[in-house]
């Protein structure tokens, strides 16, 4: 049977639930995200705020600029992860392959639902009839038969809207489109194409695949395949207990609890990213040391609530360091992982039990806002610095 996929993306999604909960604010520019005061950026703005030319990632104090009448409000994770859950929930009725991306997005295989269901573009359109009359949200859809043009798809007749490509359609439907809608393609990429006078998927699909990998290695194979309409990638719906790790071995041992934890650092940013990009939280966190003489241990600390912020996981981390390591042991492996995986959409949590939601939110924006950096820019742009300090140097932390 040939594959159908639906790339499913709610329409701008945290502004969206907020003018339904407050119906006084349908039609007006509604912007959502941090305070100008705490130097915070846009989550989303509504379709009507978006005309101002306000969008994700701008700094608050610029949007104000842009939409000074705009309805400013703060983000509620909480309720937007609440919906996102019955969102999530109205996909599985149909499908359980289901691969969420984000909160409000996520991609469907209905291959095997046709027999069920009727044909995937049925199943399409009963899915936002369903998000519109259970939740009172509009969703955009795209359906076609792998995950990029499904994706692609989606965001071609936004909002509230439906988009179909079929195989024989590839050339024209998508072959027109700007290389910059391609994922995967950041801004250096593109403008390097664009010098040598490619600019549109059609023109990139019809260069020598060789010249491409010269170019941009095997990333560049990689697009010339999609841009041909061949995309492997199977969805993968998240099966409960996976983990995501990273680990790395010395070419010599390292001795030295500064520099392993420098290294702990970029691999629990790595580990936090996966998460992040594949829409899943875990609770715990572990660490794994190996010795020269090949004796490992591996020992884990759980979390009071799921996460993919970069913050608590390298300080359960460094608690787990400063517990099991003593500065000055030779050390041949060191890796993290973060494993009772949830997807972020089925996590709701009594987060005001803590009282600490403003510092949580605080650090999923910055999170948000450096996967955007690092994905716009083509990756690795921005890193977060670690200061090393004179006291770690010296090992003077290593006591505690
Ligand atoms: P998107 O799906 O990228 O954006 P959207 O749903 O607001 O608008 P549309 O899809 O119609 O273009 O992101 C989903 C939510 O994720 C968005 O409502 C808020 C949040 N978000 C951020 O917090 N920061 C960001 O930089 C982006 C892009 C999104
Ligand atoms: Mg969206």
């Amino acid at each position: 049977m040939k594959p159908a996929i639906l790339h499913v993306d709610m329409d701008a999604f945290f502004a969206a639930v907020e003018q339904r909960d407050h119906p006084e604010l349908k039609g007006l520019p509604v912007i959502v995200g941090g305070s100008v005061e705490g130097r915070g950026v846009v989550s989303t703005a509504s379709y009507e705020a978006r005309k101002f030319g306000v969008h994700s990632a701008m700094p608050m104090a610029e949007a104000h600029r842009r939409c000074p009448n705009g309805i400013y409000l703060p983000v509620n994770m909480k309720k937007y992860r609440a919906v996102s859950h019955q969102i999530m929930e109205i996909f599985q009725r149909f499908t359980p392959e289901v691969e969420a991306i984000s909160l409000d997005e996520a991609f469907l295989d209905v291959t095997g639902s046709q027999r069920l269901f009727g044909p995937a573009e049925e199943i399409g359109r009963e899915l936002k009839r369903l998000i519109a009359a259970e939740l009172h949200l509009t969703a955009s859809v795209g359906l076609s038969y792998n995950k990029f043009l499904a994706k692609l798809a989606s965001d071609l007749d936004k909002p509230d809207g439906f988009y179909r490509i079929l195989p024989e359609e590839l050339e024209a439907k998508v072959w027109p489109l700007s290389i910059r809608r391609m994922m995967g393609v950041g801004s250096k990429t593109a403008q390097l194409l664009e010098q040598m006078g490619v600019t549109t998927i059609g023109q990139l699909a019809r260069m020598d695949t060789g010249l491409l990998e010269h170019l941009l290695g095997k990333q560049g194979v990689l697009m010339h395949q999609v841009a041909n309409g061949v995309d492997e990638r199977k969805v993968e719906p998240v099966r409960e207990s996976k983990s995501v790790g990273r680990e790395t071995t010395f070419p010599q041992d390292i001795r030295q609890q500064y520099l392993l934890e420098t290294i702990l650092f970029t691999l629990t940013d790595e580990v936090c990213h996966t998460l992040r990009s594949n829409g899943l939280k875990g609770k715990t966190v572990s660490i794994k040391i190996r010795y020269p003489d090949f004796h490992s241990i591996t020992r884990a600390i759980t979390l009071e609530r799921y996460t993919a912020s970069f913050e608590p996981v390298f300080a359960a981390v460094q608690q787990l360091m400063a517990r099991n390591y003593k500065d000055g042991t030779a050390v041949r492996l060191i890796g993290i992982t973060v494993s009772n995986l949830k997807p972020d959409g089925q996590i709701v949590e009594q987060q005001n039990l803590f009282g600490d939601t403003a510092m949580v939110e605080k650090q999923e924006e910055l999170n948000r806002v450096l996967d955007r950096i690092n994905g716009k820019y083509g990756g690795d742009t921005v890193h977060r610095a670690r200061k090393i300090t004179e006291r770690e140097k010296t090992g003077e932390l290593s006591a505690e």
